[in-house]
């Protein structure tokens, strides 16, 4: 990305960003022209919704980073990756997890249809995404890499080992340690990934991926700090004193374990350590550099 991109405003060029993943989305889905009628609309319902795409946009920027644009295959990437996080989201509001009726200001996938649907719908969404990555990246050894990456991500060794230990953890028996490898796990390997498959895409060396992979992990960590303040500052300004949604279902967080202000310590920290690995990439990272800045604000 250039630097004059950078000066535009971040916001801008987010936007920017998120509006090129969902035109990438919209094109992948309608390639695929023998999807179920009812999976189609359903996946079609749930990936349309307004994410922020932030997990797209890293990839884009990590491919512009190291490539000096975005690649097509950034561009599978960035759908694969939101595609699975879409499922995981599907999944999480279902009455058996979260039991959640609102996602990205609409009705879940499961009060819009039902909850088998919404179940063979997460199935759709995250098989979706390794068939693009099969067959749509063009570049064998890339593509072997970015499925690799994502489905060390995604798996029971990331994502859904993190989400298995959120269930089994509750405030009461919540450590720190049991913490930090649900925020690794859960949601920080799928910010790393997202580095990594970026740094991927555009060619990178191994110590390119290494580095932002790293990178990814730092601010995606910092990210669930983050997500865990404003769970409880949210709920404070609409509901006065009543806990936030974590909280009220009894599961650990940072704000529950260690305060407010030592989580915001936390995260500081989290900014500063993904901006270090930076230090070799120049100029072109300045919109890297900004984005944990970015993600830390949101609490305040
Ligand atoms: C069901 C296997 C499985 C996993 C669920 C993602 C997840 C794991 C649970 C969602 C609940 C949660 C708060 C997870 C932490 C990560 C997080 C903050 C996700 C929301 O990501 P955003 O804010 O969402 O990027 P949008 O809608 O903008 O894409």
């Amino acid at each position: 990305m250039s630097q004059e991109a950078a000066d535009t405003g971040f916001s801008e060029e987010l936007k920017r960003k998120a509006e090129l993943a969902n035109q990438v989305l919209n094109e992948v889905l309608a390639s695929r022209t023998d999807i179920h009628p009812k999976l189609a609309e359903a996946m079609s319902y749930t990936l349309s919704a307004p994410g922020k795409r932030i997990r797209a946009a890293v990839i884009f920027w990590c491919s512009e980073l190291i490539a000096g644009e975005v690649t097509d295959a950034a561009k599978i990437a960035a759908a694969a990756m939101e595609t699975v996080h879409t499922y995981s989201l599907v999944h999480d509001d279902l009455p058996a997890m979260d039991d959640d009726d609102m996602r990205r200001g609409q009705p879940t996938c499961h009060r819009m249809y039902d909850e088998a649907t919404a179940v063979l719908t997460g199935d759709a969404l995250l098989t979706f995404a390794f068939d693009i990555l099969a067959n749509d990246v063009k570049n064998a050894d890339i593509s072997v890499k970015l499925i690799r990456t994502l489905a060390a991500a995604a798996g029971p060794a990331g994502m859904v080992g993190g989400q298995m230990q959120d269930l089994l953890s509750t405030s009461e028996k919540g450590d720190r340690e049991t913490l930090e490898y649900i925020h690794l796990n859960k949601t920080a390997k799928m910010f790393g990934a997202s580095a990594a498959m970026g740094a991927i895409a555009g060619g990178g060396t191994d110590e390119q991926v290494d580095s932002l992979y790293k990178y990814g992990l730092d601010i995606g960590l910092g990210f669930q700090v983050a997500d865990d303040l404003l769970d409880i500052s949210a709920t404070s300004e609409e509901l006065g004193k009543t806990a936030g949604k974590d909280q009220e279902q009894g599961k650990v967080t940072y704000p529950s374990l260690i305060g407010v202000e030592r989580s915001r310590e936390t995260a500081e920290n989290l900014a500063a350590d993904a901006i270090k690995r930076l230090e070799n990439f120049g100029d072109r990272a300045q919109i890297l550099r900004k984005l944990p800045r970015v993600l830390l604000d949101r609490t305040r």
